[in-house]
């Protein structure tokens, strides 16, 4: 039983941050998904559309994912990947090389995916003309 871990915002969930997800569980047999609390993204001056409890609930509703777990800060890492029996860490290549998680080799494998090109939360706010 192969568990991997990832982290994100998974704000306004989209068909790149999907294609992500239904990568990572294909490398294992159990998915669990760090998402952002508001507390956290405050700390990044980041703000997202939807809040914690509706991103979880979304990121639950998704086929390749068995778990979701609150990522209140840079630090829990370790300590996720201990508590949860994670084999491998996944995250999206534009996290490749960051010390946030190279941080995590000696604790569990990590792999870094190709971005989803073309789409962001960004992009659709700003498609949208929310800027
Ligand atoms: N992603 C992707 N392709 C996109 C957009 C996102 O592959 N077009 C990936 C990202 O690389 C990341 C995951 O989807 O692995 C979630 O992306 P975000 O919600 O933007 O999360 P991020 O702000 O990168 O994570 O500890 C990490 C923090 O939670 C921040």
């Amino acid at each position: 039983m192969k568990r991997i871990l990832t982290y994100g915002t998974f704000d306004l969930l989209h068909w790149g941050h999907i294609r992500l997800l239904q990568r990572a569980r294909a490398l294992g047999d159990y998915l669990v998904v760090a998402v952002s609390t508001e507390e956290f993204n405050a700390g990044k001056g980041k703000q997202t559309y939807h809040d914690y409890e509706t991103r979880k609930m979304m990121l639950e509703a998704v086929r390749y994912v068995d778990l979701v777990i609150p990522e209140n800060d840079w630090e829990q890492k370790i300590g996720d990947v201990e508590r949860y029996a994670i084999d491998t860490v996944v995250m999206g290549g534009d996290w490749e090389g960051d010390p946030r998680f190279e941080v995590l080799r000696g604790h569990s494998e990590i792999v870094y995916l190709d971005r989803t090109e073309g789409v962001s939360t960004s992009k659709i706010k700003e498609d949208l003309g929310e800027g």
